[in-house]
């Protein structure tokens, strides 16, 4: 398999949930500014022209939070997924969706290039109203567990992971958060995390 990433993208949840499976995977770093993966056109691999994009023997995979499904499917022995119909994998589903449509695509970087908000202090502070009720809203049920859904490693927490690290990137306070900043540093801690954070280097929109 291989992954299309943009450092501390969505992208990054994939990176680590391919990297806590063991499985074998190589990576292709795609510039988002001129969607170009070395000289390549990124248009021809995901003709949606984001990441997360994941080339499998069955093609490629786009949805971030379809894609990780798909690996925790590959991994039956790590408990990534609850069992198909159980109340538990209901509550994975409605948190994989609560986190792609209300989080993901409301957390906009202003700064970055190409991105529709003016890069502006405003623009700023509208997007931390919009997020923050619905960040609360995981801060309140996390309360003090170290993991979303019945208190265990799942696919659900790198996703969430990568939203607590775009707090921290949109300079964004963790006041009345104190809940995901201590699954934030938790999960920093993990071998797989760390070795993730290590290889992507700087956000994509602050390594230029
Ligand atoms: N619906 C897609 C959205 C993916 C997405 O928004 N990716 C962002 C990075 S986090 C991206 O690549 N944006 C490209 C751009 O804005 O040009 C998913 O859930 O995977």
């Amino acid at each position: 398999m291989k992954l299309f990433y943009a450092s501390g993208a969505s992208s990054l949840a994939v990176h680590i949930l391919l990297e806590e499976s063991g499985l074998d995977y190589s990576l292709e770093k795609v510039n988002l500014d001129t969607k170009k993966y070395k000289d390549q056109e990124y248009g021809l691999i995901n003709p949606k022209a984001y990441v997360p994009a994941l080339k499998t023997n069955y093609g490629v995979m786009t949805e971030c939070a379809v894609i990780l499904e798909y690996i925790a499917h590959l991994v039956t022995d790590k408990s990534f997924i609850e069992t198909y119909g159980t109340q538990l994998f209901w509550e994975q589903k409605v948190w994989l969706n609560y986190i792609a449509t209300e989080l993901h695509k409301n957390f906009i970087s202003p700064f970055r290039v190409g991105n529709w908000l003016p890069n502006t202090e405003e623009s700023k502070n509208l997007v931390y109203k919009r997020v923050f009720p619905r960040l609360k809203y995981i801060n309140d049920y996390l309360g003090s567990n170290h993991f979303l859904v019945n208190n265990q490693f799942s696919l659900v927490d790198p996703y969430l992971f990568v939203m607590t690290n775009w707090v921290r990137r949109l300079e964004f306070s963790f006041i009345n958060l104190e809940n995901l900043e201590r699954f934030d540093m938790e999960m920093r801690k993990r071998e797989a995390v760390k070795r993730v954070l290590k290889r992507e280097g700087k956000a994509h929109s602050l390594d230029s």
